[in-house]
């Protein structure tokens, strides 16, 4: 196919999104790339602890997004999302007492 038979949303969405790694443990998830431009984004979550965790991402406090299933231990999930609002998003882990005890993070999506 010729470059100018593609439309342009269908170049813009063919662009690689931003990949954030994630690594969850006991009792604490760490972001790898903690500020992103607004667009796609993938996130390449790593269980690296002995209990399942889950990833849900909040922004004030609304759910925006999240896994639909928990993560094993040593295994990994991605999650794919576009994130078009510049502030800051809550990541946490849902399950049981994880988020109180201390499974939460924060990501800026900046200009
Ligand atoms: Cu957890």
């Amino acid at each position: 196919m010729l470059a100018q038979d593609v439309p342009p949303a269908a170049v813009h969405s063919a662009r690689a999104p931003t990949a954030i790694g994630i690594g969850e443990r006991e009792f604490a998830i760490a972001v790898y790339r903690p500020r992103v431009h607004p667009g796609a984004l993938k996130f390449n979550i790593k269980n690296l602890g002995e209990d399942v965790h889950d990833l849900v991402i909040r922004r004030k406090g609304r759910r925006v997004a999240g896994l639909t299933a928990v993560v094993k231990p040593g295994s990994t999930a991605t999650l794919r999302l576009t994130l078009r609002r510049i502030g800051s998003y809550q990541l946490v882990c849902t399950i049981a007492d994880h988020e109180a005890r201390g499974m939460r993070a924060t990501l800026k999506v900046v200009r």
